[in-house]
Formats: C-alpha cells, sequence, structure tokens
C-alpha cells in the first residue's frame, strides 16, 4: 500500500495501511456541525468573553465541553432531561441507578453514576481510531438517577424496572449506570415488559455468575440472572458468561448455571480460543431464537489491578483491551437493545480508574452502535412492543 493522497509529499516514507492512518483519513469526513452549534449556543446563553481573550468561540461562563474541568456533571456533559416524558427525542438515554442495598461486601456503588459522571467530563465526544464523533452523530441525554429506595431492594427493583420500561419504550437507546449488580433482574424486567412476544438474549461480562436464588435471605447482587431468566422473554439458553473464575463464585450459583445450561466462559477459555472465537460463541448462544442482546457489564470482569474500585475485586480477569474487543466486536454484530455497567464503587476506587473505565465502556458502546448503524434510530425497532405486558407490571404497579 502506497497511498499518498495525503500528507507531505517530500517524506521519503510511504504511508502503511494501518489503522492510525485510516483514522486520519475518517477525521476529514467528520462534520463540525454540532461543534459550531454548541459554539454558538455557548456564547449566546453564556455571553461573549471577555475582550482580552483572543478565541471569541469561548463565552464568558463555560457552556457545553469546555474546559473539561469546569461545568455541570452530566455524563459527557450531555443535557440533563429533567422531563423525562421527552426522553424518547434522544437517541441515547444514560440514567444512574444508585442502588447498593443487594451488596455482600463492599458497598458505595451508590456513588458509581456520580463517579462515573464526574470522570466522563475528561472524554471529548471524538474517538482516534474508531473514527466516530458522537456529539456529530447521536444526540444524547442524561435524564439523572432513578428514585432508589436504599433499604428496600425489591421497592427499588419497582422503581428500576419501571424506569428502565419506560425508557426503552420511548425508542432511546438506554445506558444504565449502576449500582450493584442485582439492578441486572430489574433492568432486564423493564426491557421485557415491552418485547410483547419477544425475546432478549444477555451477554454478561462477570468474574461472577450472580445466578443463585436468594444470598443472605434477600435478591443480592450474586442473584440477578436466577430472577431474569425466570422471565418468558429472557430464556437461560440464551444467557452468555463472560469471564467468568476465581474464588467468589458461590457454588448455589454454579448449581443453577448447569441446571439451566448457561453459557460460561472463564477468562482462560477466552484467552486458550481467542477473542474473535469467544465473540461468535457468545453471538451464536445469545441470538439463538432471540431478537434483540441486552449487555450487562459488571466492572469486575477486567482484572482488579485495574478496577480497584468496585464490590468484590477479582485477580486474574480479563485485560481492559481484551474486554473493551470483545464488547466492540458484539455491540457491531448483534442488535443491542440496552447496555449497563455495574459494581463501580468511587469510595474504594483509586484516581477515578474504575469510573473511568466504565466510561470507557459506555463510549466505546455507543460508538460502535454508530458504525454498525444501530444509531442514530431511523425508528423504533421492530422488539419493542407498545403494549406493556400485563402481568410485568402488576409487580411494580
Ligand atoms: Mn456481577
Amino acid at each position: 500500500m502506497t497511498d499518498q493522497s495525503f500528507g507531505d509529499a517530500n517524506s521519503h516514507f510511504q504511508r502503511p495501511k494501518t489503522q492510525a492512518n485510516r483514522a486520519l483519513e475518517k477525521e476529514a469526513n467528520l462534520p463540525l456541525t454540532g461543534w459550531q452549534q454548541e459554539v454558538s449556543r455557548g456564547l449566546e446563553f453564556g455571553l461573549e468573553a471577555a475582550e482580552s481573550i483572543s478565541d471569541r468561540s469561548i463565552p464568558t461562563f463555560s457552556r457545553g465541553e469546555l474546559p473539561h474541568f469546569a461545568g455541570i456533571n452530566t455524563f459527557l456533559k450531555a443535557p440533563y432531561l429533567e422531563d423525562v416524558r421527552k426522553v424518547g427525542e434522544y437517541d441515547v438515554a444514560i440514567v444512574g441507578v444508585p442502588h447498593d442495598s443487594g451488596t455482600t461486601y463492599r458497598p458505595g456503588t451508590r456513588f458509581g453514576p456520580q463517579g462515573i459522571r464526574r470522570i466522563s467530563a475528561l472524554y471529548t465526544p471524538y474517538n482516534f481510531e474508531l473514527g466516530v464523533d458522537l456529539r456529530e452523530q447521536i444526540t444524547l441525554c442524561d435524564v439523572g438517577d432513578i428514585f432508589t429506595i436504599p433499604a428496600n431492594n425489591e421497592k427499588s427493583f419497582d422503581q428500576i424496572s419501571k424506569g428502565i420500561a419506560h425508557i426503552f419504550s420511548s425508542g432511546a437507546f438506554p445506558i444504565i449506570m449502576g449500582g450493584d449488580h442485582s439492578i441486572g433482574f430489574p433492568t432486564v424486567r423493564g426491557v421485557c415488559r415491552h418485547l410483547g412476544d419477544k425475546k432478549v438474549g444477555i451477554i454478561h461480562f462477570d468474574r461472577d455468575v450472580d445466578t443463585q436464588e436468594t444470598d443472605l435471605d434477600e435478591r443480592m447482587h450474586t442473584c440477578p440472572w436466577f430472577h431474569a431468566t425466570n422471565i418468558k422473554n429472557a430464556p437461560a439458553k440464551n444467557l452468555v458468561q463472560l469471564g467468568i473464575g476465581g474464588w467468589q463464585v458461590p457454588r448455589q450459583g454454579v448449581k443453577v448455571c448447569r441446571e439451566r445450561a448457561t453459557n460460561i466462559l472463564t477468562v482462560t477459555d477466552i484467552t486458550e480460543m481467542g477473542l474473535d472465537a469467544a465473540v461468535n460463541f457468545a453471538l451464536e448462544r445469545a441470538l439463538d431464537g432471540t431478537d434483540c442482546v441486552y449487555i450487562s457489564f459488571d466492572i469486575d470482569c477486567i482484572d482488579a489491578g485495574f478496577v480497584p474500585g468496585t464490590g468484590w475485586p477479582e485477580p486474574g480477569g480479563l485485560l481492559p483491551r481484551e474486554a473493551l474487543s470483545m464488547l466492540g466486536k458484539i455491540v457491531q454484530k448483534a442488535p443491542i437493545c440496552g447496555l449497563e455497567v455495574v459494581e463501580v464503587s468511587p469510595p474504594y476506587d483509586i484516581s477515578d480508574i474504575t469510573s473511568l473505565m466504565a466510561t470507557r465502556v459506555i463510549c466505546d458502546t455507543m460508538a460502535h452502535l454508530v458504525i454498525s448503524g444501530q444509531l442514530p434510530r431511523k425508528e423504533k425497532p421492530a422488539y419493542i412492543h407498545p403494549e406493556a405486558q400485563s402481568e410485568l407490571v402488576e409487580d411494580w404497579r
């Protein structure tokens, strides 16, 4: 490859066909419309800058992306949507679920949404190698948090299911920031409420199986998939569990995985078979007879050295680039109906690195949804049923 279509013609080096060079080309094709609108809005609402400021795109009051350390901390500084009845006007809705009453060891994930939002301010909406600029290509809002009930898992679950059902049925793509993993049951229940007779496969990144019926006498963060796969729209045969292993996998849960024939790959399985084969395994099982895929990403699937701020840190997990690579390929190849990122516990975090990893998972997912053409949505996906399933509503009426 001797691509000389850009660059310094006097260089004696030829430009190789690398991802980096493709990225340089892709950037040239991205619009700047969203950025220009942001600048105009900033100057209108935030006033023109003081006379000594040479760059006249800068307002007096910070409005929008810049500077990264300033401003109101919604996710990626997306507009805060106070009126959730309007959520369907956006391509993506970010929602926090600050619930950690399902935690059995370290608490603190109630601060997960805040921690993720705070460090998300570090990011620009543009990714170099993916050639995506979220500000230019999709509309994103932050709907704030679900009102969870700290002393009561079941009431919190009802709130979560109702909130997620509202976002999902609106047609906005739901991205959920946990919260501990007990929220996996009510989030999936909220999605299933509007699936009619359609089915969802769950791809679950985790070190733990999270499939036991109860823990400490309640439906805790070790239990979401036992209950989610009792819903007829979310069969256990379509539950794929990636990265499982170590010393924190309760035997009660293992028994349920065996009985229900869920699809598990350990970290060793994934590294020995290779990332592409693991992705193909996940897609084949999650999509067998289903209409869409829900991704539940427990941040502790990544090695504890990278994510200290979590409820049950476990060494020996996936490398960040392995997890992100698999996630990207899955999102590109399957109809994805929602994403949750759980178990980020900022009080145990160091230098925001666990929250930053969660931000990365969320932003990468949005970028791959754009690349695969799933976002922006031209119309509501056919698997979203306008009517609520009454048997799934009774629980939380
Ligand atoms: Mn988990």
